[in-house]
């Protein structure tokens, strides 16, 4: 009897331990992408011209995106997906009056620091991307480009 219960802990005890730890499994049918966001003052990419040629992201639709985020200026930014088809204001001024444009954000990422969020990507389309902190659109832009 003694030798029962040992072998029933170690046989309990060796599939407590195949259960834990383990990585969290990719959603089924969806795959796992990365998009780096280099972030300066005040633009993202290589090149201070984001108004007029504003650097793409490609993504898969459905796909788990993680976004890598280096803010290598001094300010905060942050990386936020516009609504399709939603109206934006020229320039902006109070974040607040995003809240309901804003499909996606990263949040803020503070100068110098670098932060990593992920979104399920939405459904195929192109998809402006701005930085919402104040004034810093229509200078800081890009855009996410889905594929279906
Ligand atoms: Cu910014």
């Amino acid at each position: 009897m003694r030798k029962l219960t040992i072998l029933s802990i170690f046989i309990l005890t060796t599939l407590l331990i195949g259960c834990g730890g383990s990585e969290e499994p990719a959603a089924s049918g969806s795959s796992a992408e990365t998009i780096n966001v280099s972030m300066h003052d005040i633009y993202y990419g290589d090149e201070n011209a984001n108004a007029t040629n504003p650097p793409a992201w490609q993504v898969s639709s459905g796909a788990r995106v993680r976004v890598s985020a280096d803010n290598q200026g001094s300010l905060e930014h942050n990386w936020a997906i516009v609504n399709a088809g939603a109206e934006l204001p020229d320039s902006i001024n109070d974040p607040t009056e995003l809240e309901d444009l804003i499909l996606y954000d990263i949040g803020e990422v503070g100068g110098g620091e670098t932060k990593s969020a992920s979104f399920t990507a939405p459904e195929a389309g192109s998809y402006k991307v701005i930085c919402t902190v104040a004034g810093h659109y229509p200078s800081m832009q890009g855009v996410l480009e889905v594929e279906g």
